[in-house]
């Protein structure tokens, strides 16, 4: 089936490159966000977030009139659902924003229509929207009622790209297909042919959902190790990099790396709705969660014999003389992007309790947030080696790898990523 008019809801980091990469193969696109200033930015051609690339794609995208976006929903041959999905206060998996799109594009659909839920969501999710919608519009029939005679076709197919490389990624990555019925998967495979060159393949929606928490909780639970590792061995005095590097010679044993603690809106976030659903079963799970957020609460705790080992050191000091530099505040290497960063949560933590001066050098961003402002001060590399007694690294941004090590003398070093 052709699709002539494609439309993804929700324009953030999944849904707007998406939508561009679909508006550059020469499909219509209608692209529909609840925030009217991505909507007006996107519709002059420009981008509300940070992807390598992607500026000119969609600048491409809308002004060869493929791509516009709106506030709201228009007929579409098919619909991606692609909003967040965050957890609430007690780590349950929040659906509002997923059932506020499928209620607002019900109206809009009409028999031989595909929905896609591409946000990551706790098994169930996608028979929950299809029940949804299947309320909005009692006068279409749904799968899970028609099986494969229904008027609308549902699939989940979990986005898994990683950020910073999220147009190659989504063209290149293999694509898991999970219908609720198969010739929903059927229909599924035929719309995301029209860019992906990976393979397509098809499971059912549960395991589709399933898939994509698995995937992000098998890179937590190796995190969790490494990150244990390294708390042990500074216990034992043992260099932990050092260490990794040995045993990951051994031809079946691929240790990750330990880090101030696990960032980012992903990895710290998915294998919570395996815990939430089974949490009698997800035992190892939960552990490796509670061991990468004790993370940076660790290395803060590091800081503070750090600067009671400095003014131990200089005795006519005071704390208030002391100036601590931190290099890194992004969730991960080499990008912008800071949510639920340890590098940032330790920052505001030593600033908030530190009486003397907190430096912060962070590559990728040129001016810091109000909140920040008077607390923090933003400075180049060079400026932060020159005047810390005490720096911490944390984030391995290339910027940081290639400093003179002449330049890391007469201080205390905490390098929570090895790479110093
Ligand atoms: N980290 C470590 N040690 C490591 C690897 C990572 O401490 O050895 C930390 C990073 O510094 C960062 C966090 O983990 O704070 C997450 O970074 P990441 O690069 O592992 O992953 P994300 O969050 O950028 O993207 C992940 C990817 N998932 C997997 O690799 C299984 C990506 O493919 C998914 O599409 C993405 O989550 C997502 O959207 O779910």
């Amino acid at each position: 089936m052709p699709f002539n008019t494609i439309s993804v809801v929700g324009l953030g980091y999944i849904g707007l490159p998406t939508a561009a990469v679909f508006a550059s193969r020469k499909k219509k696109v209608i692209g529909v966000d609840v925030n009217q200033k991505a909507v007006d930015i996107i519709n002059r051609g420009q981008i509300h977030i940070v992807e390598p690339d992607l500026d000119m794609v969609v600048h491409a995208a809308v002004t060869e009139g493929y791509l516009h976006a709106t506030t709201q929903p228009e007929p579409a041959d098919a619909f991606l659902i692609a909003v967040p999905t965050p957890f609430k206060n007690n780590y349950e998996p929040d659906l509002t924003y997923i059932e506020s799109a499928s209620k607002s594009i019900a109206p809009v659909l009409k028999k031989g229509d595909l929905v896609i839920l591409e946000s990551t969501s706790p098994v169930g999710a996608t028979e929950q929207m299809s029940a949804w919608l299947a309320e909005a519009r009692p006068d279409l029939s749904f799968p899970q009622t028609h099986g494969d005679e229904s008027d609308i076709r549902i699939a989940h197919c979990p986005e898994r790209v990683l950020p910073g490389h999220v147009l190659r990624e989504l063209v290149q990555n293999d694509r898991v297909i999970g219908g609720m019925t198969p010739k929903c998967s059927e229909l599924a495979i035929s719309l995301y042919k029209i860019f992906v060159q990976g393979e397509c393949i098809v499971t059912n929606a549960r395991t589709a959902e399933m898939c994509k928490l698995t995937e992000n909780s098998s890179r937590d639970v190796g995190i969790a190790f490494a990150n244990e590792l390294s708390m042990i061995c500074d216990k034992l005095d043992i260099n932990v990099w050092e260490l990794i590097s040995l045993a990951n010679r051994h031809p079946r044993v691929n240790i990750l790396q330990p880090g101030p603690g696990v960032g980012g809106h992903c990895i710290a976030v998915d294998p919570w709705f395996i815990v939430s659903k089974t949490p009698e079963q997800a035992r190892l799970i939960r552990t490796a969660r509670e061991v990468n957020d004790s993370k940076p609460e660790w290395v803060i705790e590091k800081v503070k014999l750090a600067v009671a080992e400095h003014l131990q050191a200089n005795p006519t000091k005071t704390a208030q003389e002391v100036t601590i530099a931190c290099f890194g505040l992004a969730f991960k290497a080499d990008i912008d992007d800071l949510r639920e960063s340890p590098a940032l949560a330790i920052t505001e933590s030593i600033a908030g309790m530190h009486p003397g001066k907190t430096l912060v050098a962070e590559p990728n961003i040129f001016e810091l947030a109000e909140k920040h402002i008077g607390k923090l001060q933003l400075v180049q590399s060079e400026i932060a080696l020159k005047e810390a007694d005490i720096a911490i690294l944390l984030v391995d941004h290339k910027e940081f790898k290639t400093v003179d090590k002449s330049d890391l003398t007469n201080k205390i070093l905490i390098d929570t990523r090895g790479i110093w």
